[in-house]
């Protein structure tokens, strides 16, 4: 078995653990707060630990509230190219928008904030959905000397999948963690997540191969 046991250029990257993605949450992921114990116990295993967090104006883009005749999960052209529409979340100050109390968050040497401009979202830590706008976050890693980037939280089939192709392009190794995220799973999305990350060359673990 390889040994992950995580050295010091090794980084914890927890994304969008939120009150909106779990249940009872405005945009709740199917079992999302399973994964909250689960990164509990990984966040002791890490020296270095940083966080996502979804943060949408009111009338974000993304938002099929926001569109003149759009549902919900549907997917619609904008000029970026297609961009599926969500039920309103994560809007900045609320407590859909903060962290589930079960995690940790205090353990993150930084908290990236993204999705906060009106009219483009952002599912991926490092790029927005133009695939252009840089969110700065490889600077920071890079700077910080980190190599591999472990990944877990939600969703795995949307911010957690385009968090961990992006870092793969950006230079750095990534794992996935597949039981510390959960995912959304629209028309096969989980599937089609997975087959992209395993093609991009991501590693899948389990957080039992992370050693105490
Ligand atoms: C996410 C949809 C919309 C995510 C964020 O965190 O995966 N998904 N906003
Ligand atoms: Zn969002």
């Amino acid at each position: 078995m390889t040994d992950y046991r995580p050295t010091p250029t090794d980084c914890l990257v927890v994304i969008d653990v939120q009150n909106d993605f779990t249940p009872g949450g405005a945009l709740a992921v199917a079992d999302g707060d399973a994964v909250v114990p689960v990164i509990d116990a990984l966040l002791d295993r890490f020296d270095h630990v940083v966080a996502t967090q979804d943060w949408h104006p009111a009338n974000h883009f993304s938002f099929a509230s926001a569109q003149e005749n759009a549902q919900p999960f549907e997917t619609i052209a904008a000029e970026y190219g297609p961009q599926t529409v969500w039920p309103d979340h994560c809007v900045q100050g609320t407590k859909g928008a903060e962290f589930h109390p079960g995690f940790r968050a205090q353990r993150a040497e930084l908290i990236l904030r993204k999705g906060y401009r009106i009219g483009i979202d952002s599912y991926s830590a490092f790029y927005e959905n133009d695939r252009q706008t840089r969110t700065g976050l490889a600077g920071y890693l890079r700077e910080r000397g980190f190599k591999r980037l472990f990944f877990c939280g939600l969703a795995t089939d949307f911010c957690v999948r385009w968090s961990v192709e992006d870092a793969l392009k950006e230079g750095f190794d990534a794992f996935l963690i597949e039981d510390a995220c959960r995912a959304i799973d629209l028309d096969g999305s989980l599937d089609a997540a997975l087959a992209a990350m395993d093609e991009a060359g991501a590693k899948r673990i389990a957080a039992s191969d992370i050693a105490a």
